[in-house]
């Protein structure tokens, strides 16, 4: 029987996907705890709007010092709040990053779900506590199928790869062992005017609004032919929840079902920032995207390329439109541009909104 209080637990709950699922799970009438890390910086700021003051009555959201590589401090939480589901979104999220931090990527991602998943049956809620796992297209690796679905098999790439290969397969054992509702969602990137700042597609809409207004020079990237299936990080959060929703619990695929070249959301982005460039040179004489009048604006930097790629995603969400009825709305095109007037507005305005991460973090010490 599920349980008729609706309290989530949200782990990364102050990265991209955490603010936007929080925000959903809120408006649905959730109490939803968040787990952040301690920082020697404000790391609130994805979810300032809705951090109320403590102090408050008829407060519905809660934060919680924690780390997933402290598994007593996971106990407690998970004791204290007593959800009845959770969706693990922490990681040491970048892939390139993986590479050099491969062990504590490890620890974090994968390790870290394992340690989350034991804390719930050391606690015997297997029954009573329903559990996502931030699963990814990573997994899919070098091409081995197109589009990848849930059938395809995994070959992961890098260490980030590799960690949630683990964090599947303990997600779908502690399923089968233990008869939880774990699932996870393999999602493919999804991106937002709140992606991190050094993913491809904020990098790209950042530096396009920051040359449109005269400060910033030129933007140096990595490998401008792989090609992502991007959608919007808000409606996959959606497809989250719809499936802690289901009876079963299982694994879903959620993407667009189309792909695009890096290099090809860098010239929309510059197009959306109203300065149009196109690509010139090869081999040595490559000299990147310039404008008509000769100045070149994005470079390769061989520095962001990395040991192993994933050169192709492209996934198939025909599962999750059937059983779910998930379906991505935005399209990548408008995506692009949501991004860089977002990061236009943001430059904009950035002398004004200084202080205000400030008293969500002094809220959040208590
Ligand atoms: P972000 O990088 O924006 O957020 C990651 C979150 O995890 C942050 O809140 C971060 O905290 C937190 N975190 C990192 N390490 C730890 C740790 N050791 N203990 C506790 N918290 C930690 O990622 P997204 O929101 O984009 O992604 C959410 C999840 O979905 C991640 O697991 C990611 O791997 C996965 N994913 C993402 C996709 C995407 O396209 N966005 C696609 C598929 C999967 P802090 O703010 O302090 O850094
Ligand atoms: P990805 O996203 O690795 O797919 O992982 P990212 O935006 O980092 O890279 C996408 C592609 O762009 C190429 N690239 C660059 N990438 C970065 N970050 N910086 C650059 O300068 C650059 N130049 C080219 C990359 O080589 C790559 O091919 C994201 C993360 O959110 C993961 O957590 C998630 O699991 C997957 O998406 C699905």
């Amino acid at each position: 029987m599920k349980d008729a209080r609706k309290v989530a637990l949200i782990t990364g709950v102050t990265g991209q996907d955490g603010a936007y699922l929080s925000r959903l799970l809120l408006d649905k009438g959730y109490e939803v705890h968040g787990v952040k890390r301690r920082s020697s910086s404000f790391n609130t700021g994805r979810i300032e709007e809705i951090y109320e003051d403590p102090h408050t009555k008829d407060q519905q959201f809660y934060l919680h010092h924690g780390d997933l590589t402290d598994a007593t401090n996971l106990i407690r939480i998970v004791q204290e709040t007593q959800p009845t589901e959770i969706y693990n979104l922490a990681a040491q999220s970048h892939v390139a990053v993986s590479f050099e931090t491969p062990e504590y990527t490890a620890n974090a991602d994968g390790i870290g779900t394992l340690r989350l998943l034991e804390a719930i049956r050391i606690l015997g809620r297997e029954k009573k506590t329903r559990f996502y796992q931030a699963s990814t297209s990573e997994l899919y690796g070098l091409v081995q199928e197109v589009p990848q679905r849930e059938t395809t098999p995994f070959y992961p790439r890098s260490p980030y790869g590799a960690a949630k290969l683990y964090a599947y397969w303990i997600t779908v054992n502690y399923r089968e062992a233990y008869g939880m509702h774990a699932s996870n969602g393999i999602l493919f990137n999804h991106e937002s005017p709140l992606r991190g700042e050094t993913f491809v597609t904020r990098k790209v809409t950042r530096a396009a609004a920051a040359i449109s207004l005269g400060r910033q020079e030129r933007l140096y990237l990595g490998n401008l032919d792989a090609r992502r299936d991007w959608g919007h990080a808000r409606e996959y959060v959606r497809g989250m929840w719809l499936m802690m929703q289901q009876d079963e619990p299982d694994d879903y695929v959620l993407a667009t079902g189309e792909t695009t070249q890096v290099r090809e959301f860098v010239r929309w982005a510059f197009e959306d920032a109203g300065i149009p460039i196109v690509f010139r040179g090869s081999g040595v004489d490559e000299k990147g995207y310039c404008t008509k009048t000769g100045r070149c604006l994005v470079e390769v930097d061989p520095r962001y390329f990395r040991p192993t790629e994933v050169e192709l995603l492209i996934g198939d969400p025909a599962k999750a439109h059937q059983r779910l009825g998930w379906r991505h709305e935005t399209q990548v095109r408008e995506l692009a541009s949501e991004m860089v007037a977002a990061d236009l507005a943001l430059m904009r305005s950035a002398s004004d909104d200084a202080g205000s991460p400030v008293a969500a973090d002094i809220r959040a010490a208590g």
